[in-house]
């Protein structure tokens, strides 16, 4: 009897900083050896020859069964978001818990516990604070925290959900004192609010006015002030979803001054367009998300930021309303509803991994281990996964994708496996696709064929770690944030 339950033999194996032909040995969930000719006498040899031997995919933002104020919910169950995950490559998500005005935060963390451990894919949360009054502030944030959640998401736009620059100050101390990060949706509320208005009144109320009343002025702007009022309190953050340069430039020249902030962006902002959202009849509400879709330009600076790695990250922001099904959905508001009615959002669980695969590596824009960062190792080291996930080392959990450099495909919604009844990728063609997905040691999708068994999901407790420990710089070298609650 050999010492390995399965060895995926013959591939190139590549990490965030190596590539190399190796075979890697499995032990129950766990990765146990990466070496040449590992010894396959009584275990299960899973061919990779000609393949590339990746780490799991590690999806830091997705939107899955998020409950709204009125009860319902994003369409995708956890097991259905699992199924698109495996497809695409994917193997560890981090996804929401979202408190509503008034709520203690620990019966909204179970429910959406209770939620996830119904489906595959390994999970944590990312805690939004909508309302951060004392009682929340004071218990249970570090409750939370000190349950593994380790990261604070706010938004700083939507009329619902989004807090002012006081309440922002109070959960970046609050999380600041817990040792969490502190992940931000960065747009002006008050400039969207007012050009919206104006929109609303010149009657320019199509899909496409949604860009017209977040320009990326609003977003630069927000990124700014996201990013001064977490050097205020020493409190790392994460920009989320950078929809171009000029934010870009924001998160640059922060970390050129040693602040501990990081950008992330998504597929949405590398391959659609503000032109989508302009495609006949309500079309385009198909590619109605928040920061909007830009233009090439954006596009290619995007590139450049990620190049220089300014944006180090790159999620899908999966957030699941159909196209085509009556009353809910995109459709939630009727055909003819005006932009500030269509739910925003794109699914994109499936298609990121190959997307950025495409663009990136194939188009020759990044090096595969570059790729490896931007979808598994970096996301695994900033929300405290590392070396759990993220990578292929002995001790990692045994999640890998074996990868089909060559396969060409044209994206359409079946192969996307979630409950969405579009793609905003319909079409596109890429080169490079998962063949097969492990997620701690099982065979969980072999050519698009998902087989794990819902309810085999494990929660990914977060501890303390040091890369979001604060710098110790404050103003006056004063810390309000000890004072304040
Ligand atoms: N923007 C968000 O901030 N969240 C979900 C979807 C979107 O478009
Ligand atoms: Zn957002
Ligand atoms: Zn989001």
């Amino acid at each position: 009897m050999g010492s390995f339950d399965r060895v995926v033999r013959g591939g190139v194996v590549v990490t965030g900083s190596d590539t190399v032909r190796a075979d890697v040995g499995i032990t129950g969930e766990t990765i146990t050896a990466i070496g040449l000719d590992l010894a396959t006498d009584g275990a299960e040899v899973i061919d990779a020859g000609g393949l590339l031997v990746l780490p799991g995919g590690v999806d830091p933002h997705c939107h899955i069964e998020q409950l709204d104020p009125d009860g319902s919910s994003y369409e995708d169950s956890f097991a259905q978001a699992s199924a698109a995950c495996f497809a695409g490559g994917t193997t560890s998500v981090i996804t929401f818990a979202a408190q509503f005005k008034g709520q203690r935060l620990g019966p909204v963390l179970a429910e959406y516990h209770r939620r996830a451990a119904q489906g595959m894919v390994d999970y944590s949360f990312h805690q939004i604070i909508n309302d951060p009054f004392y009682a929340v502030v004071q218990e249970d944030i570090p409750e939370v925290v000190a349950s593994g959640v380790r990261s604070l998401k706010v938004f700083l736009t939507y009329d619902d959900v989004r807090i002012d620059d006081r309440q922002y100050l109070r959960v970046l101390a609050a999380a600041r004192r817990a040792g969490a990060i502190v992940t931000v949706h960065a747009e002006n509320y008050d400039a969207i609010g007012w050009l919206t208005e104006a929109l609303l009144k010149a009657g320019m109320t199509a899909p496409k006015y949604h860009a017209w009343a977040r320009p990326t002025v609003i977003e630069r702007e927000a990124t700014h002030r996201a990013i001064a009022l977490a050097e205020l309190v020493d409190q790392p953050i994460q920009i989320f979803h950078v929809s171009g340069p000029e934010p870009a430039h924001e998160i640059a020249a922060a970390q050129d001054r040693g602040l501990k902030v990081w950008g992330e962006t998504c597929p949405q902002y590398l391959v659609l367009d503000a032109a989508d959202m302009d495609r006949p009849g309500f079309e385009g509400a198909k590619f109605v998300c928040s920061p909007a879709p830009r233009g090439q330009a954006e596009s290619d600076g995007l590139w450049q930021a990620i190049r220089a790695g300014t944006i180090d990250i790159i999620s899908s922001d999966h957030s699941g309303h159909s196209f085509y099904k009556e009353g809910i959905g995109k459709q939630r508001n009727g055909t003819d509803a005006p932009f500030t009615r269509i739910p925003n959002g794109v699914p994109g669980l499936a298609a990121r991994m190959p997307i950025i695969f495409s663009e990136g590596v194939s188009k020759g824009r990044i090096d595969l281990q570059t790729f490896v960062r931007l979808t598994s190792l970096n996301a695994a080291k900033l929300f405290g996964l590392y070396p759990r996930k993220g990578t292929i080392a002995p001790g990692a959990d045994a999640d890998l994708v074996l990868w089909d450099p060559t396969r060409k495909v044209t994206i359409t919604n079946n192969l996307m496996q979630h409950a969405i009844d579009y793609t905003p990728y319909e079409g596109l063609e890429v080169t490079g696709w998962p063949q097969i997905t492990i997620a701690r040691g099982r065979v969980v999708m072999q050519d698009g064929v998902v087989t794990a068994e819902p309810g085999s999901a494990k929660f990914l407790a977060r501890g303390p770690y040091d890369l979001i420990r604060p710098r110790g710089v404050l103003p006056n070298g004063f810390d309000a944030s000890a004072i304040m609650i």
